[in-house]
């Protein structure tokens, strides 16, 4: 039988959809153009005027919002309410500049964890789970997102946070665990840990809510046959408040968007052009709910597919494909968001030159980020420890930067080939799309 968190919300017919996204977004629009300076100044540039947006029609009308926006706006140029309205904070990883700073309002942590609440009910989740969140807490929105969400479905709540596969296992046998969140990468090698200590008898897990990274079908199986669960997807992004923007059903066909909040698009990443269901392209969103971060038009630069066919679950919000890929070169390993960009940085600022390969593996079920770089002539060493110490150098350096480990190996002046063209300076082996 089909759990339902807001079943009159998430099988609501279309008509009733459409209705509440006119009505939010009409209320919306007024309020970003009042309140948002930064958006005001990019709708009157388009010269549009919150009058002009009626419904979901004239949507295409408003101007888009990137990440280099929220570069531009950072810290507090987008909020959308006074300081004093604020109650948290949510973040990704990365230095300034490259970091979302997103602030949510007590209705918008309401509302978020509904939507996570949607997504463990989806996946079977009752007041008798005990639900096992090992997505890291704190700024990372993964943690508190899917706890607020179990803990509204009154399942028992472990804040596991990430690391210490040890305890982890340990909790999870102790306190017989049911539904594991965490990222899938995670998931895999949770699955192998237990099998290698042949601790699987002990295991009560029946379902996994795994996302916030790339994950192939042969991952999908293997996690489900190792762990013996069914596994389901989950997506979404700190712009647009976390966990829970779109989430996977027993279908499994897709992710289904919460539309009463978020509006979607699809769009030609080249052009612009709104494209119809069905075809492939960039994904935009609009929230119409949120109060203290309300961002219309965002590009997510995630490539998908959107489907609005009916869904045997019964609900009937429109289903988004598994991400497809990037429209930027955005990479996530390890959880985190790596810019190229950012590492070329490190590698100047360091007296490098941008002759440099990036190669991004999957050992055991974790990401590896490897950066080859060449050294200049001056700094060229035949001694080893000289070498190895610049090597450290660099380490630390990245580290402070991604806030991840990254191998570095330093290799002699011009071994790098020259590109004619582009040159291709990432290679990711993990072939996730
Ligand atoms: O990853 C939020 C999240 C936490 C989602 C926990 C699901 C579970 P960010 O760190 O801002 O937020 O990264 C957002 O991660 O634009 C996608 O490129 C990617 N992403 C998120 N979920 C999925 C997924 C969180 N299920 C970026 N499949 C997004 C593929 C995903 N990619």
């Amino acid at each position: 039988m089909e759990n339902y968190y807001q079943k009159e919300i998430e099988c609501a017919d279309r008509e009733q959809i459409q209705h509440w996204q006119d009505e939010r977004l009409v209320k919306q629009v007024k309020h970003v153009y009042e309140n948002v300076a930064y958006y005001r100044k990019l709708i009157e540039e388009k010269g549009v005027t919150p009058e002009d947006i009626k419904s979901r029609e004239d949507l295409h009308k408003l101007p888009f919002l990137t990440k280099e926006d929220l570069r531009e706006a950072y810290p507090y140029g987008l909020m959308g309410t006074p300081v004093a309205d604020c109650i948290r904070i949510q973040s990704t990883s990365g230095t300034t500049g490259r970091r979302v700073v997103a602030f949510y309002t007590k209705k918008d942590i309401d509302l978020w964890e509904d939507c996570c609440a949607r997504a463990i009910m989806a996946a079977g989740g009752t007041n008798e789970d005990v639900v096992h969140v090992s997505y890291g807490y704190g700024l990372f929105t993964g943690g508190p997102g899917l706890h607020g969400g179990s803990q509204k479905v009154g399942c028992l709540t472990l804040p596991m946070s990430s690391g210490n596969t040890d305890r982890q296992i340990q909790f999870m046998t102790d306190l017989g665990s049911t539904i594991l969140c965490c990222t899938p990468s995670y998931a895999a090698f949770l699955a192998e840990t237990i099998q290698e200590k042949g601790l699987q008898d002990q295991i009560k897990l029946k379902a996994g809510i795994f996302g916030a990274e790339a994950w192939t079908g042969e991952m999908r199986k293997s996690i489900e046959e190792k762990l013996g669960i069914k596994a389901y997807d989950i997506y979404g992004l700190t712009e647009i408040s976390g966990p829970g923007v779109a989430f996977e059903c027993s279908a499994q066909g897709g992710m289904h968007i919460n539309e009463d909040h978020f509006i979607a698009e699809v769009i030609n990443p080249e052009t612009g052009e709104v494209l119809p269901d069905g075809e492939k392209g960039e994904l935009v969103f609009t929230s119409i709910t949120k109060e203290a971060f309300p961002l219309l038009r965002y590009r997510t630069r995630d490539i998908c597919i959107l489907n609005r066919e009916k869904c045997s679950c019964g609900r009937t919000h429109v289903r988004m494909s598994k991400p497809m890929g990037r429209s930027d070169d955005m990479l996530i390993v390890k959880g985190v968001n790596v810019f190229p960009s950012q590492i070329e940085t490190v590698l100047l600022n360091n007296g490098y030159a941008a002759n440099y390969h990036i190669i991004v593996d999957r050992v055991n079920n974790g990401d590896t980020i490897e950066v080859q770089v060449e050294m200049t002539a001056e700094m060229f060493s035949d001694s080893l420890k000289e070498v190895a110490a610049r090597e450290k150098e660099l380490v630390n350096a990245l580290k402070a930067m991604l806030g991840i480990y990254a191998k570095v190996t330093l290799v002699a002046p011009k071994s790098i080939a020259r590109s004619e063209g582009k040159a291709v300076r990432v290679i990711d082996k993990r072939k996730l799309y």
